[in-house]
């Protein structure tokens, strides 16, 4: 693979490409929201577009080939990745961030890493993707999610909270596995805003 750095009009251009037509709505989303509360919170806008723009960028790659391409990249699969493989789009998308789309900045690449699961002590930009992702405008199913929306504009250590905690509640209705990292960042936030 090789490392460019693309301007966030070109990478809009490429991702069309490779994410279905949804996706690619949902990114376009998560890209202007996350640029807007870069505004409201004094973060960079450009970052927070560009994080927007990529955060998703490895979710339309088949689940077996997540998993090859982990192995081929030798980044690591946990057990819960392995039985969740979707979970590893994160993962695979900070990757392909700094190896296909020439990302070099470390806080970019954090926020798509840590974009599904968070993670404790999250910088700004990580948060405003977070959230982004949670209540960017095509999203509708979340409990919720007017007030969160607004919420997050006004304090968004409190919509980070609010957001892992009915993700939690949603998770806990699943039958599917909770990711240890899931429930650690939930329990930090926990202690340290509510
Ligand atoms: O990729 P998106 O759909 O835009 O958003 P995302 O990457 O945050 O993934 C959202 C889904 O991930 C949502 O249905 C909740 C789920 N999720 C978050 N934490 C965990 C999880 N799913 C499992 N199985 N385990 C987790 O710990
Ligand atoms: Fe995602
Ligand atoms: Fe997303």
């Amino acid at each position: 693979m090789t490392t460019k750095s693309y301007s966030g009009r070109k990478i809009r251009k490429i991702i069309e490409k490779t994410l279905d037509a949804k996706r690619f709505e949902h990114t376009l989303g998560v890209s202007y929201t996350a640029a807007a509360l870069a505004m409201k919170y004094e973060e960079n806008v450009n970052k927070a577009e560009i994080a927007g723009l990529l955060h998703d960028c490895a979710k339309c790659i088949d689940n077996d080939k997540k998993i090859s391409m982990c192995l081929k990249y030798n980044i690591s699969i946990t057990e819960t990745e392995y039985k969740n493989p979707f979970l590893l789009h994160a993962k695979l998308g900070s990757f392909l961030a700094m190896k296909k789309y020439g990302v070099n900045d470390k806080d970019i690449i954090n926020a798509i890493l840590n974009h599904t699961t968070g993670r404790p002590d999250m910088s700004l930009l990580e948060k405003i993707i977070f959230v982004s992702d949670y209540i960017e405008p095509n999203r509708s199913q979340a409990p919720n999610l007017s007030l969160i929306r607004r919420i997050a504009f006004e304090d968004i250590n409190q919509a980070l909270l609010m957001i892992l905690e009915d993700t939690l509640k949603y998770l806990q209705t699943m039958p599917c596995e909770i990711d240890p990292m899931t429930q650690k960042t939930y329990d930090y936030y926990k202690k340290e805003y509510a």
